[in-house]
């Protein structure tokens, strides 16, 4: 027996600061009619996948940037993406910015949803890992300000059983930290996906380049994929965003942790595999059989710290 489904990783090439919605929802929709004609039943679009990477610009007044955020999902400008997906019957990961009312106050967060084959929206996801920096940095060759305009997800990493299969979202930084695709893992993941939008260049160290930067990308969603047991599919949006450039490089992973399909571009591209989740099983049921092989008496540390206690 095997639970085939054809996935689709729908990478974007740049969003420039001018580009409308409604031309970025079309970008989509071309990616998911290549996707219908082959045969795709799921696709996965990249974090932020509706506007520029913003978070790459301090702006202090509330209407200059709220404009990059969604306060309903869907809406006018992504209502198109539901309908078409939904006459295909293709589910899709969808990343964008979220303004939400609650607990009495306006909240944002770096949101991504997970859609199911007739267009209803099955998960939400909120990003944890939120990189950068919280304040204006003039030390920078550009900025990174996620936890500038992004609070702390606080849904934690559920999954959800949808197309016969578990599935489990994630977004970007949070691919670099093992607990993500962990926490997941231990709820039987059997495919995470997950977009990027990674700068090719460390604002930091200027000397670290795009090279670098695509095998560490590789290297977290291919340890996250094999030691977990589950498919990884990372989604990029790539190439040169108004003078600031990010990386492609998008993949889908099996669980073996082995690279299955890779984007060629900094393009849209789309990029597919037939991914059958029952090559999960043996990896789940041998050497990554967690009930038989972990001992959490010895993990406490990961809980119980934040940060590093050194040695006396
Ligand atoms: N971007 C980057 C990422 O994690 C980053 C930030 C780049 C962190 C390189 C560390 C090293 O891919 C987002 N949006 O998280």
């Amino acid at each position: 027996m095997s639970r085939e489904i054809k996935v689709g990783g729908a990478q974007l090439g740049p969003i420039q600061r001018a580009d409308t919605k409604e031309a970025t929802v079309a970008r989509l929709i071309a990616l998911l009619d290549q996707a219908h004609e082959q045969g795709c039943d799921f696709v996965v679009f990249p974090e932020l996948a509706l506007t520029t990477f913003f978070p790459r610009y301090y702006m202090e007044s509330k209407d200059e940037f709220e404009p990059y955020f969604e306060r309903e999902m869907p809406n006018a400008a992504t209502r198109p993406l539901f309908e078409k997906a939904a006459e295909y019957g293709i589910g899709f990961y969808l990343g964008y910015a979220e303004i939400a009312q609650e607990e009495g106050r306006t909240r944002y967060f770096n949101t991504s949803i997970l859609v199911d084959k007739a267009g209803r929206i099955v998960g939400k996801y909120r990003k944890i890992h939120l990189p950068g920096h919280a304040e204006y940095d003039p030390e920078r060759s550009f900025q990174h300000l996620e936890k500038y305009y992004f609070e702390p997800g606080n849904y934690g990493f559920p999954v959800w059983r949808m197309m016969d299969g578990i599935f489990g979202m994630c977004l970007c930084n949070d691919r670099r930290w093992p607990e993500t695709y962990r926490v997941m893992g231990l709820q039987g993941v059997e495919f995470v996906a997950l977009g990027y939008n990674t700068p090719s260049v460390n604002s930091q160290r200027p000397e670290e380049r795009g090279e670098e930067r695509l095998f560490h990308s590789d290297l977290s969603a291919q340890a996250g994929a094999y030691q977990n047991a589950t498919f990884v599919a990372a989604i990029a949006k790539a190439g040169n965003e108004d003078g600031n450039p990010l990386i492609g490089g998008s993949i889908i992973v099996h669980p073996s942790g082995q690279i299955i399909a890779r984007a060629e571009t900094e393009d849209d591209e789309l990029i597919t595999a037939v991914c059958d989740l029952d090559d999960t099983t043996f990896y789940k049921k041998t050497i990554f059989d967690f009930a038989r092989h972990r001992r959490p008496e010895h993990y406490g540390r990961i809980v119980s710290q934040t940060g590093v206690e050194l040695p006396e």
